[in-house]
């Protein structure tokens, strides 16, 4: 079997296709890591290379040896389904830390995404908070986070409140909150140590005037959690376009949700 027929090529070619079908990715906007298992990868020893080696933007010895399979750098979501190999590749980041080598895809001399130091700046805390099952970032132009962006106070508590009252499984879905940074340049170190650092306390940062980060434990995660805030979000759009909220689920009702389901809601966000 080929590596373009292993499972984790065909679930991420799924998941960025239903992406760009939920309009999120215009052009090359959008990007997925996805850490994997070194006995998955290296079932397929034979079609992996690594003549190319790229430094790294800082030395990140937490993720020495760890494979990333990692959309590249102004490549367009909608093609990753006509030819995988072009627009994904299969990384491992060196046993110093320093470096990583590119050992599948990217086949037209291409890199990962812009924003991979991001990436794994959230890999090494959302491993950190979770023992090591998280495994997926994911950066996408959520259009209604977006539009939010530009309305709603812009802290982490208000955001999450806002999002929660949206749809009774929001609190469920997310109860660590969504964090929210201060517009930034995308693509620099700034940006990505300030998204890294939310992640200790959140699985979903926002940044504002731009797109959302989401985090799972796989594909499927991180796209449910981005699609239910961002549906969140689009019900919040409809609701503040038709006059404004006129009821909706209390402080009181959103504690008692929690404790039904069994999560713990973000602390200073429900009175
Ligand atoms: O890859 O989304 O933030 C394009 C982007 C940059
Ligand atoms: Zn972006």
């Amino acid at each position: 079997m080929s590596i373009k027929e292993s499972n984790f090529i065909k679930e991420m070619i799924k998941v960025i296709n239903d992406m760009w079908i939920k309009g999120w990715d215009e052009r090359n906007g959008g990007n997925v890591s996805y850490r994997l298992v070194k006995e998955e990868v290296e079932q397929y020893k034979k079609e992996l290379r690594g003549e190319r080696k790229i430094e790294l933007f800082s030395e990140l010895k937490e993720l020495a040896g760890e494979y990333f399979l990692v959309t590249g750098t102004g490549k367009y979501f909608r093609n990753v389904i006509l030819e995988p190999d072009v627009n994904l590749g299969i990384v491992r980041i060196s046993e110093d830390g320093k470096s990583y080598t590119i050992l599948w895809g990217f086949t037209d001399g291409g890199r990962p995404t812009s924003e991979f130091p991001a990436h794994l700046l959230s890999h090494i805390e959302r491993m950190n908070v979770t023992e090591g099952k998280n495994r997926v970032v994911m950066h996408t132009h959520a259009t209604n986070l977006i539009a939010l962006s530009y309305v709603l106070d812009l802290t982490t508590e208000n955001f999450t409140k806002q999002l929660w009252e949206m749809s009774t499984e929001c609190l469920v879905v997310f109860p660590d909150g969504i964090g929210v940074i201060p517009w930034m340049i995308p693509g620099k170190e700034e940006i990505a140590i300030a998204t890294a650092e939310k992640m200790r306390k959140h699985s979903m940062v926002l940044w504002p005037f731009h797109g959302i980060f989401g985090t799972g434990k796989n594909l499927d995660e991180a796209f449910g959690l981005i699609d239910t805030a961002e549906k969140a979000a689009e019900i919040l759009v409809k609701v503040l376009s038709m006059g404004g909220k006129k009821q909706t689920i209390s402080d009181k009702e959103l504690k008692a949700l929690a404790e039904g389901f069994g999560v713990k809601p973000l602390d200073g966000v429900l009175k």
